[in-house]
């Protein structure tokens, strides 16, 4: 299993929309998510500054980034890009982590 953590970049102002659509996560993408491998994922956000600590665990990261080429993803970040920093193709931008400690 490989643990992801990446930093993603919430507006200011979308705070409350951004908790209603994820307690409200399409069951199509809830099953493309748990297709893709995602176990334990948890996004959790610093309102200070808008930054979501994402957490995800998955058995093989190739297969889950695939999800990026499916329906459902390409429609779910068209419809979270007016609240969120996304790239050209509605992707969430997103940083990378490196984990510095683990206790199991
Ligand atoms: C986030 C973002 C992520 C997605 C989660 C479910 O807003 O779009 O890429 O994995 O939702």
């Amino acid at each position: 299993m490989q643990r992801i953590g990446q930093i993603m970049y919430l507006h200011k102002d979308a705070y409350a929309e951004y908790q209603k659509r994820h307690s409200e996560l399409w069951p199509e993408m809830k099953k493309e998510l748990k297709d893709h491998g995602a176990t334990n994922y948890s996004i959790f956000l610093n309102k200070a500054n808008g930054e979501l600590f994402a957490y995800v665990e998955v058995p093989d990261v190739a297969k889950y980034n695939e999800i990026a080429n499916t329906e459902i993803c390409k429609k779910w970040w068209a419809y979270m890009e007016p609240l969120m920093e996304t790239n050209p193709d509605n992707s969430p931008v997103a940083t990378d982590l490196d984990e510095v400690f683990h206790l199991d």
